[in-house]
């Protein structure tokens, strides 16, 4: 407490390398800081993405990782809602409770350190990593891929002690984003039909979600079949490979044999020729449509405006539409109450030294989520 921690972190010192295990020195946690002992993190496709160099606001050398869980260590002046001690999970969407957008219940992108944290800086504007005297830039308020790192209060929430932190590591991402975007952005009714454009982790916690909100018929579209396997566990009651509809465009494919189209439809890829297509097969008259694939760099989405003058509706969500503090104590309680599935989600458990093969198996498409054990 109070002293610089020196720990292992996976650092990605320049784009499209693979990470390396440095040694590295943390920093004490200022005032409404939290400095977390991280205990397991999974990998998602945005790390993937900013490893890549695609994403154009990606900060090197910097630590990423978003996705995890752990025990606070030591907190800094003036934190209130967590201690040393308590099972805690970081949160990329942070709650202040007080900016113009936590008081609002219709959205959850709180922005009281929005500047910083796409700046990979601590809201004070300084950084906590430091590797060969060299400082490394935190990623999404978070930085999991390090045995200790270091966030504000307002991104990190206490979870009941109960939890097993190498599960419920994944409610810090794309599991809570699936779910949300049908409880939250969508609202699915009972009786609904719902098509799922991606069977990764984040389309199959839709379809988790679409079971649980009562919907009658799932569609789950993938163009690896082998993720039709997964998807069937999680609810899906039909699966559709793309490829079916030849050269007839997709939605027209699907508009003609689900009924005009379907109620709900999410894309979770981050394609926006996919997203066209779920805008376009959602029904004339009432259907909605929600992104949650983040699309590359500067790519645009189109349709006719004609789509949505004839009903349709275009939406988009960033986790789930959660506001997180509040609510992702919440999820982990519904995981304890076998309400929410997590375990199936995990398909590699990992050391912390094989990051990168967990980064591997995530692009030759093998893997749900890879949880590292620190
Ligand atoms: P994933 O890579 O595990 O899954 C994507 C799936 O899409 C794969 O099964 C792949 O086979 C399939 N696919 C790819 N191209 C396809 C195509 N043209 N047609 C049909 N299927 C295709 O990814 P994931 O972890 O589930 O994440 C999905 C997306 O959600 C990513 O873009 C990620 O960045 C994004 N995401 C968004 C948020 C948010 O808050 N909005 C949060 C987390 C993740
Ligand atoms: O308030 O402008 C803002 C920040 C929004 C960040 C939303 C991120 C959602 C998608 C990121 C993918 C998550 C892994
Ligand atoms: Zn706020």
């Amino acid at each position: 407490v109070g002293k610089v921690i020196k720990c292992r972190a996976a650092v990605a010192w320049e784009p499209n390398k693979p990470l390396s295990i440095e040694e590295i020195e943390v920093e004490p946690p200022r005032e409404h800081e939290v400095r977390i002992k991280i205990l397991y993190t999974a990998i998602c496709h945005t790390d993937a993405y900013t490893l890549s160099g695609q994403d154009p606001e990606g900060i090197f050398p910097a630590i990423l990782g978003h996705e995890g869980a752990g025990v606070v260590e030591s907190v800094g002046p003036n934190v209130t809602d967590v201690a040393v001690g308590d099972f805690v999970i970081p949160l990329y969407t942070p709650q202040c409770r007080k900016c113009e957008y936590c008081t609002n219940p219709k959205t959850n992108l709180c922005q009281a350190i929005r500047a910083t944290q796409g700046q990979g800086l601590m809201p004070d504007g300084t950084k906590r990593f430091k590797c060969n005297g060299k400082e490394i830039a935190h990623f999404m308020g978070c930085s999991t891929f390090s045995e200790y790192t270091v966030v504000a209060d307002i991104s990190v929430c206490k979870v009941n002690p109960k939890a097993p932190l190498e599960k419920v590591c994944l409610l810090g991402c794309g599991i809570t984003t699936g779910y949300g975007a049908v409880f939250n952005t969508c609202k699915v009714e009972p009786g609904s039909t719902v098509a799922v454009w991606g069977l990764g982790a984040v389309g199959l916690a839709v379809i988790m979600g679409a079971k649980a909100a009562g919907a009658k018929q799932i569609v789950g579209i993938d163009m690896n079949e082998k993720k039709f396997e997964h998807a069937k566990l999680f609810g899906a009651t039909d699966f559709v490979n793309p490829k079916v509809s030849g050269d007839k465009p997709f939605q027209q494919y699907l508009v003609e044999n689900f009924n005009g189209g379907f109620d709900y439809t999410f894309e979770c890829i981050g394609n926006v020729h996919c997203m066209r297509q779920a805008l376009e097969a959602a029904h004339k008259g009432w259907g909605v449509s929600c992104i949650i694939g983040v699309a590359g760099a500067g790519q645009e989405i189109s349709t006719r405006p004609f789509q949505l003058v004839t009903g349709r509706t275009w939406k988009g969500t960033a986790f789930g539409g959660y506001k997180s503090r509040d609510n992702v104590p919440k999820l982990v309680d519904e995981y304890l109450n076998n309400r929410l599935k997590l375990d199936e989600f995990v398909t590699h458990n990992l050391k912390f030294s094989e990051i990168n093969h967990g980064f591997d198996v995530l692009h030759r498409g093998e893997s749900l989520r890879s949880v590292l054990k620190m």
